[in-house]
């Protein structure tokens, strides 16, 4: 239980009746504790407000008036064994929890001491690993997911708590360079062996843990809100979820957003909920709900929602005036209720407190606050040569020699033949196999990605099962079971935030997105959670999750909503590394590099090279790695770079090996095959020595990935230039049905052609 520093002799000896009484659990002296965290959450509001009217920080979200219901989850709950996905009003939460006043001033100013994140998020935004309390976001309802993927989590590592065991490494890994100082340490490492991300996460898991996340009333509209409503109830997990309901969001009032204006009615009907609807200005039927709410999901029964109904007497924020749509009668009404004149008075009347303790109190609190916001004042703000630290995990660096390894010869069949050769879909099915194999902390999901959800199908022998709508994970259920290769419903957002959540518990999310096309519902998560929690967190959270996409065209019928490709738009976020490989045997070396690096990586799958002739190899065995960052040199040649990656290059093979016969032109092929880092290396060489270079994607050409690379070309390579930096891509439209429309729109070996021919002749 959190710790307090309230005197214990505050407490009036009161008369004997009153004495022993007990107020649904919570004795006189953790009374007083409740009204000492919503005391100090009150004035540390205050505080933040004056002083960003002193311009000393620079901004400042309240959690007045949810004082009491923050209070209630703290006392009931357990820090640093149960696990928090808050939000920004939850100030007494984290105060009843165990951060500390300090801690809070220290984020308004954006110290470089910030706990939660070394200055770089906004106050309010709680993130405390030694309490479990997750780094949160300013998108509103983006943790509800994660706290999902969390429970999921805890649950996974009580039933298999040998997965949570870090194994040991054969040798040292090699570290990042901002771990190492800069210098490269090649050949060090251990790619063979048990170097991975496990190495460096510490999972911890108790078997009745709970996890908590809460949000506001217009919070609810958010459409992950109902995502994992229903992710909870199918697996009945232990969340708790606290919608702590103030009657508005900003401006709008809760029945303009919820349809009938109680959120409690609407998910009435969500199966295995325990449900509270409470007064969440007063802190013993708070605390009541809660204690029943733990309890019952410490049980096992499933999932708990407490409705809190609460009061926002300071605005959204300091940037908002609520009298503008908010006339005095409702907010004097709101004012009768405020939970801390209100438990004050409860203190009073019930004899724990008379008028003298609590002023003591009250006292004690604002001297606290002063050293507090003293020692703020003087923190240091963090050096601007950080900015860049914890984009990536400091501890594994997946572009290191520790991720080179050469390929296994497989072994000779029955005649004495090589091993077969194997498309790129059987690869990356070998790959996650025998990767599932070797961690017990890898888990598959999405959509249809599992055998056969219906177990006993399976087990009779009824069915052979699916594994995906391209049989990619074929098999995995069948072999390791449905806890660790199961169908999620469609949503996602769903899939993405759950894994994010389990990634932060420790495990190793290795999810399908089914088509590119449908990455969109989970972008908020991608680009607002996944990619920036290490970085936000000031390395205090990570979530290194894999997800694997299909993605691409030339499939002559995909059309537009199956066929696309988008990949600059997730090269342009930081923190998240992206990969696309062009043939079999790239596709299982930096997929394993991928499983087993401590970032998360979007894994790019075209769809047209799937099974293609093109690029088969033999399985190169379970150890086949390959770095990121590292081009491959395609096709040597000296008179002119071609910069591609996926399904150009084929094409661009066909073009180059056409120019070379016909017009003696030798054309120097880059596979890029890893597209966030790249290899600029490997670029920088080539054109040095051709002089002239031709970027090619799949992509549309305006903004797309290949600008970048020729905009870096134009400016770092100039002078070593005869000619423009030129680009073939698709066009600046999408990619259509009719094959003949599709021919026209992607490019295609005859356009690598044209353009090469050309730049070899400028
Ligand atoms: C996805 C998203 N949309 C909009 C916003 C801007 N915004 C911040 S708080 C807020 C209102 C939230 O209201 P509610 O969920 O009721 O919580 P309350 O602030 O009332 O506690 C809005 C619209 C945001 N942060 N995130
Ligand atoms: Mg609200």
């Amino acid at each position: 239980m959190a710790t307090t520093k309230t005197d214990p002799k505050l407490a009036l000896a009161g008369n004997g009746a009153k004495k022993s009484k007990n107020y649904e659990g919570l004795t006189r002296e953790r009374l007083i504790e409740a009204y000492r965290f919503m005391y100090m959450s009150r004035r540390i509001d205050d505080r933040e407000i004056l002083l960003k009217r002193q311009q000393k920080i620079y901004f400042q979200m309240s959690g007045a008036g949810h004082e009491a219901i923050g209070v209630a989850a703290g006392l009931a709950l357990k820090p640093g064994y149960d696990w928090f996905y808050p939000y920004y009003r939850d100030r007494a939460l984290c105060l009843a929890l165990g951060v500390k006043p300090l801690d809070m001033f220290l984020q308004g100013v954006g110290a470089a001491d910030d706990p939660s994140s070394g200055g770089r998020q906004m106050p309010s935004h709680w993130s405390y690993p030694r309490l479990n309390i997750v780094t949160q976001s300013s998108p509103t309802g983006s943790q509800i997911l994660q706290a999902v993927g969390c429970a999921e989590g805890g649950r996974y590592f009580a039933r298999r708590p040998q997965a949570a065991e870090i194994p040991a490494a054969s040798k040292s890994p090699l570290l990042a360079p901002d771990a190492r100082n800069g210098a490269p340490v090649a050949g060090d490492g251990a790619a063979v062996g048990g170097f991975d991300y496990r190495q460096f996460k510490n999972v911890t898991f108790q078997n009745d843990e709970v996890t908590y996340v809460s949000l506001g009333d217009g919070t609810s509209s958010e459409g992950e809100f109902w995502e994992a409503l229903n992710a909870v109830a199918l697996g009945k997990l232990p969340v708790i979820f606290c919608v702590q309901d103030n009657g508005y969001a900003i401006s709008v009032p809760v029945e303009v957003q919820t349809a009938g204006g109680s959120i409690s009615r609407l998910v009435s009907g969500f199966p295995h909920f325990h449900f509270e609807e409470v007064d969440g200005t007063d802190p013993v039927a708070s605390y009541a709900a809660f204690a029943r709410a733990a309890q019952y999901c410490r049980e096992g029964h499933g999932p708990a929602f407490v409705h809190a109904h609460v009061i926002r007497p300071y605005s959204h924020s300091l940037s908002d005036d609520e009298r503008l749509y908010r006339p005095d009668v409702e907010r004097e009404r709101d004012a009768a209720r405020d939970p801390v004149t209100r438990t004050q008075m409860f203190l009073l009347r019930e004899g724990i407190l008379d008028e003298k303790g609590i002023t003591q109190l009250e006292k004690q609190v604002e001297e606290e606050l002063q050293v507090a916001v003293d020692q703020a004042l003087e923190a240091l703000p963090p050096a601007p040569e950080s900015i860049k630290k914890y984009l990536y995990s400091p501890d594994v660096d997946p572009t290191s020699a520790a991720f080179s390894t050469q390929p296994a010869e497989g072994p000779a069949t029955a005649d004495g033949k090589k091993p077969a050769a194997k498309t790129m879909a059987d690869l990356i099915n070998s790959t996650l196999r025998d990767e599932m194999k070797r961690d017990e902390r890898i888990l598959i999901f999405g959509e249809d990605v599992a055998d056969c959800s219906r177990e006993e199908y399976l087990k009779r022998k009824l069915v052979k099962g699916k594994g995906g709508v391209f049989k990619l994970t074929f098999g995995l259920q069948n072999e390791f079971g449905p806890d660790r290769v199961f169908n999620s419903p469609l949503a996602e957002a769903a899939i993405v935030g759950r894994a994010t959540g389990m990634a932060t518990r420790g495990l190793k999310p290795v999810v399908e997105i089914q088509f590119f096309d449908y990455i969109w519902p989970a972008m908020m998560q991608i680009r607002d959670e996944l990619t920036v929690i290490r970085w936000r967190s000031n390395n205090g959270f990570s979530c290194p999750v894999v997800i694997r996409v299909a993605i691409g065209g030339y499939l002559t019928g995909g059309a537009i909503y199956h066929s696309q490709c988008g990949e600059s738009i997730f090269t342009h976020m930081p923190g998240l590394r992206v990969v696309f490989p062009s043939n079999a045997l790239d596709a299982a070396g930096l997929l394993r590099t991928a499983i087993r690096c401590d970032d998360p990586v979007l894994f790019l799958e075209h769809k047209r090279l799937y099974r293609e002739t093109y690029g088969r190899a033999p399985y190169p065995g379970p150890d086949y790695m390959i770095p990121f960052g590292k081009a491959k040199i395609v096709h040597p040649g000296t008179d002119l770079t071609v910069i591609t990656y996926g399904a150009v290059v084929p094409r661009a093979l066909q073009a180059a090996q056409k120019l070379e016969r016909e017009n003696g032109v030798k054309v120097e092929l880059i596979d890029l095959r890893c597209l966030n880092p790249f290899d600029w290396e490997a670029i920088a060489a080539s054109v040095e020595k051709t002089n002239r270079v031709l970027v090619a994607y799949e992509d549309s050409l305006s903004w797309g990935y290949g600008a970048e690379i020729a905009a870096r070309i134009a400016d770092q390579l100039f002078d070593k230039l005869d000619a423009p930096v030129r680009r073939v891509a698709a066009a600046d439209t999408f990619v259509a049905y009719q094959p003949i429309l599709e021919d026209a729109i992607l490019p295609q070996a005859n356009d690598l052609f044209r353009a090469m021919k050309e730049l070899a002749e400028y």
